[in-house]
């Protein structure tokens, strides 16, 4: 019977000494090649350090003094802990870029800046602006927003920009316009996806105009006090907290006032699943997938799903 004092040679005789120097030696550097190996892996592999999802998607805008801007006292509770700001980055839906949830990987080509935002249609004030201008005509604002996704996902975090309607009043919308559409940007060379055909590019969504002027409805420019990561829809896009995530479009360019209702890119490409209206509601199961409950990134809490996304004083009365 073995007895702990049967201690094996090389338990007390350093490996250089049983191995002999020169095999000791080959282990050493193969053990260090081993670990280098597995930081490259380890980049290829789920996750990513949360370091590198958010330098991934960072990008040189003109934000000297602009961030982080003072928090709207309204929105400063959203009834549940902040989501962690790498837990946010590391898992997106930006279909120009990857259909993964890992889309700080891919965004490397992408260049949003210089840009800029042309407003058209029914206006009596229509106007291209630039960024630049844009971030510092309207007064931005942090307002912390519940997000959830139709896939049932769901985050809380601080954005920073303005309300929507201040740029609706900004030009002047004739009595004729009845929606809004908004497209993102539209240049396969920087997205890779958007070459991939059977999709109808560039992605856009659609609001009343109701919904355009309701207080909630935002325009992003930054998130967690800093200007929006690329992964996030640099350097602008569209939130409206109370509708499901891809009513939110990313990477704007041009915004349209129209009188009728346009198509927009996920009622078109799949319209049985993906409504015009979208408007959170934990009683209306998706086809695939009940409503009733959602998964906080980061901590994979459960939480019941509110109607309106919890934000039904602000618009209830828009759908009586
Ligand atoms: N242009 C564009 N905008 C988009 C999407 C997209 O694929 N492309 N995905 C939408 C979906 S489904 C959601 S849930 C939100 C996600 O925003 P986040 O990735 O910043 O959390 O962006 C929306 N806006
Ligand atoms: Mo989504």
């Amino acid at each position: 019977m073995s007895q702990p004092w049967d201690l094996p040679e090389r338990a007390v005789t350093p490996p250089s000494v049983y191995l002999g120097r020169r095999r000791w030696l080959k282990w050493v550097l193969a053990a260090g090649a081993a670990a280098a190996a597995g930081a490259g892996l380890r980049r290829l592999l789920p996750g990513g350090t949360d370091e590198d999802v958010i330098k991934a998607g960072e990008v040189m805008l003109p934000g000297e003094g602009l961030y982080p801007a003072a928090p709207n006292p309204k929105f400063t509770d959203a009834g549940r802990p902040l989501t962690a700001e790498a837990e946010a980055a590391r898992y997106t839906n930006f279909y120009e870029f990857s259909i993964t949830k890992e889309v700080w990987r891919y965004v490397n080509t992408f260049r949003p800046h210089p840009w800029t935002v042309q407003v058209r249609g029914l206006v009596h004030r229509p106007r291209t602006f630039d960024f630049d201008e844009l971030v510092k005509m309207f007064p931005l604002e942090e307002r912390i927003y519940r997000h959830r996704c139709v896939e049932a996902w769901a985050m809380v975090v601080p954005w920073t920009g303005f309300p929507l309607g201040d740029l609706v009043k900004a030009v002047e919308p004739m009595t004729s316009a009845k929606y809004v559409r908004f497209a993102s940007f539209d240049r396969p060379e920087e997205a890779s996806r958007m070459s991939s055909r059977g999709y109808p590019w560039p992605y856009t969504e659609g609001l009343t105009i109701a919904e355009a002027t309701n207080e909630l409805a935002f325009l992003a420019t930054g998130l967690y006090g800093h200007p929006l990561l690329k992964q996030h829809g640099a350097p602008i896009r569209l939130v409206v907290p109370w509708k499901y995530g891809f009513k939110s479009a990313k990477s704007v360019v041009q915004i349209e006032f129209t009188q009728e209702r346009s198509a927009t890119f996920w009622n078109t490409v799949q319209p049985h699943e993906y409504d015009f209206e979208a408007n959170v509601n934990p009683s209306v199961p998706h086809p695939r997938w009940s409503q009733a409950t959602e998964r906080m990134l980061g901590t994979g809490e459960r939480r019941p799903t509110l109607p309106f996304n919890g934000y039904g004083p602000w618009v209830a009365d828009l759908y009586r």
